[in-house]
């Protein structure tokens, strides 16, 4: 099994995860700040194609404007020199004590007027790197005290921002697609659009519908007591999987931005068997946390860690359908049924209304699911 990534494999990674200084709620970072430029060459020598960043990851919020030129002219030097591209950027919405109460849908007027230029700015640097998706993740949209809040007006203030922002890309003429990323809640207690199901509903009301997409997360679904495949196939079945994010969670807990396949190992050989056999062509995009127990050295086995696991997966995944046994099973419990459609042409209701069914025979057919999933779980062991 060749398990060497290729630019090919379109894996990127966020330049907040590798250069996550491991600082959380209960503790002080344990690692140094990363610089971009070395993010950029380790991730190339790896074999990413690809890296993405929050505006504040590659420009310290504040930088004055001859600075921000001089990093920009750095990391756009170490690009060209390694070949990595920028699929992908968004905004850090989040970070800073002024967003404290929201963004895009802060109470405060003057707030939400300086989300739109953060945005903005950083959308314009998106778009001269070349960037195809911009992401909005919303994590401080939202509330922890109901009494304080107005989940209509924020939701219109949602929709009100992300209009004027997709008039922005129009007018400016740039080619860039929109993805919101849904999380239930942290950093709030409760955020807006908690899930790819909310996501897709809020982005049909949009004055541009077309230009909107998801970006969902492994683990945020998960968070959710969801399915990710499920969503991520509503997703794609609906033209909305414009991005993704792989990473490992174990259930409804806080967010633990495990390395893809460290949490829910069966669901992510279900999702790259969708990604592969799906028909999602977009960037393979790593978001998850380098363990805070490790040094420089364990930040790079975990960004390998999650290439290499994806790559297993995928050959697994292609075993999987090859294998004569699974095809027959697949069969068996009649997969090839739910691919034909209920109606023959020209049907409608009423043709179905003088047939009859042996209600007590169909009930006693088996559905025969029990052998299809153990075949998978073997597969995925390695065991076949
Ligand atoms: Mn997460």
């Amino acid at each position: 099994m060749d398990l060497t990534p290729k630019p090919q494999d379109r894996f990127a990674f966020g330049l907040w995860t590798i250069g996550w200084r491991a600082d959380d709620p209960f503790g002080a970072p344990t690692r140094e700040r990363l610089d971009p430029v070395e993010a950029v060459n380790g991730l190339a020598e790896i074999g990413a194609y690809g890296i993405t960043f929050h505006d504040d990851d590659l420009i310290p919020f504040g930088t004055q404007a001859a600075e921000r030129t001089a990093i920009i002219e750095r990391f756009r030097k170490a690009l060209a020199e390694t070949g990595l591209v920028v699929p992908t950027a968004t905004t850090n919405l989040f970070g800073h004590p002024v967003f404290k109460d929201g963004a895009l849908t802060a109470k405060d007027r003057d707030v939400r007027r300086f989300a739109l230029r953060k945005v903005a700015r950083n959308i314009d640097l998106a778009a001269e790197l070349g960037a195809q998706t911009y992401v909005f993740w919303g994590g401080r949209e939202g509330s922890e005290a109901e009494a304080a809040y107005d989940p209509t007006a924020a939701l219109e203030r949602y929709r009100e921002g992300l209009n004027a922002l997709t008039h922005y890309v129009k007018e400016q003429g740039y080619q860039l697609r929109f993805a919101v990323e849904p999380k239930p809640n942290e950093p709030r207690g409760d955020i807006l659009l908690p899930t790819i199901g909310h996501a897709l509903a809020f982005i049909q009301t949009l004055d541009h519908p077309d230009m909107v997409g998801v970006n969902p997360e492994v683990g945020h679904e998960q968070m959710a007591g969801l399915n990710a495949v499920h969503g991520y196939a509503q997703a794609l079945w609906q033209g909305k999987l414009f991005h993704i994010d792989l990473n490992g969670q174990h259930g409804p807990r806080y967010d633990q931005d495990l390395v893809f396949g460290h949490g829910d190992l069966i669901n992510a050989f279900f999702l790259v068997d969708l990604l592969e056999n799906g028909g999602y062509d977009g960037p393979r995009h790593f978001d998850y946390k380098p363990l805070r127990t490790e040094d420089k050295a364990g930040v790079w086995d975990s960004a390998r860690a999650n290439m290499r696991t994806y790559l297993i997966l995928r050959e697994r995944a292609r075993q999987f359908r090859e294998d004569p046994e699974v095809a027959e099973a697949r069969k068996a419990a009649r997969l090839d049924q739910l691919s034909v459609s209920t109606l023959d042409k020209g049907e409608t209701v009423t043709s179905v209304l003088s047939e009859e069914l042996d209600v007590d025979e169909a009930a006693e057919r088996g559905a025969a699911n029990a052998r299809l999933q153990q075949l998978a779980v073997e597969h995925l062991m390695g065991a076949r």
